[in-house]
């Protein structure tokens, strides 16, 4: 089954009531490539009003979901409470969660389970430090991350791996076409080894990590990069641009 384009957009902790407003006018008056699913994730208090103005079939991500049911947990949105506001997918395991809001291999795969147990999809991501990349582990530290979702979760249908090389986030600093192919492909070969070659063949793996309207096209050729999620430039009407990489 051929696995179809995914662009996400994660606005982070930035936008405002006007410009959110704008970047959602941006999207419905665009031409966007139909082969492309797209989804966008605003800031929580933001996400009503993104669903409610979306157009173009673009869907809607929450940034993060907590693992419990309803319940006396401060400051947490729950998978239900994201299903009866039509937000179908949540960003899990992005690197800025699990180094500053320490969240561990763990906490992120409970939430991953929990999540899609509960019909929201998620753009799971990972991703090594440069220190990692520099001691020559990127691989084993991404395979730990993975090792830990996969010893939780059964169904990887609604699951969407982001791999983000933290010190592509935000810097500029894109990682070039051969590094990112080369962990996508080793991602791929875990997940056939350690899931299914079902699972290898069809789960969607997306670069981030600086990916501009210069860089995408290059990217998006690569055999085993199925996607971006997409942060400072999702901001911009260059991620029409991004969305349509493939035309
Ligand atoms: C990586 C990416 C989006 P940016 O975090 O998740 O952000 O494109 O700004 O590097």
């Amino acid at each position: 089954m051929a696995r179809k384009f995914f662009v996400g957009g994660n606005f982070k902790m930035n936008g405002t009531i006007e410009s959110i407003k704008s970047i959602v006018k941006n999207l419905n008056d665009a031409q966007l490539d139909p082969n492309v699913e797209v989804v966008i994730a605003p800031p929580a208090l933001y996400l009503l009003l993104v669903r409610e103005h979306l157009k173009n079939g673009i869907q809607v991500a929450a940034q993060n979901v907590f693992d419990k049911p309803n319940g006396a947990y401060t400051g947490e949105i729950s998978v239900a409470q994201l299903k009866d506001s039509g937000i179908n997918w949540s960003i899990l395991g992005h690197s800025e969660r699990r180094t500053i809001l320490k969240e561990s291999d763990e906490v992120v795969a409970s939430k991953t389970k929990v999540a899609t147990e509960g019909g929201v999809s998620v753009i799971w991501c990972c991703g090594e430090s440069l220190e990692e990349r520099e001691a020559g582990e990127t691989i084993p530290v991404i395979e730990k991350q993975l090792a830990a979702v996969a010893a939780k979760i059964d169904n990887w249908k609604n699951v969407v791996i982001a791999y983000e090389p933290i010190w592509a986030i935000g810097t500029g600093k894109v990682a070039s076409v051969e590094q990112a192919q080369e962990v996508h492909a080793a991602i791929r070969k875990w997940l056939k080894a350690n899931v299914s070659e079902a699972v290898a063949a069809e789960t969607r793996i997306l670069y981030g990590g600086s990916v501009n309207a210069k860089n995408c096209k290059q990217l998006a050729k690569e055999e085993d990069i199925d996607g971006f999620l997409v942060g400072g430039a999702s901001l911009k009407p260059e991620f029409v641009e991004i969305i349509n990489s493939n035309l």
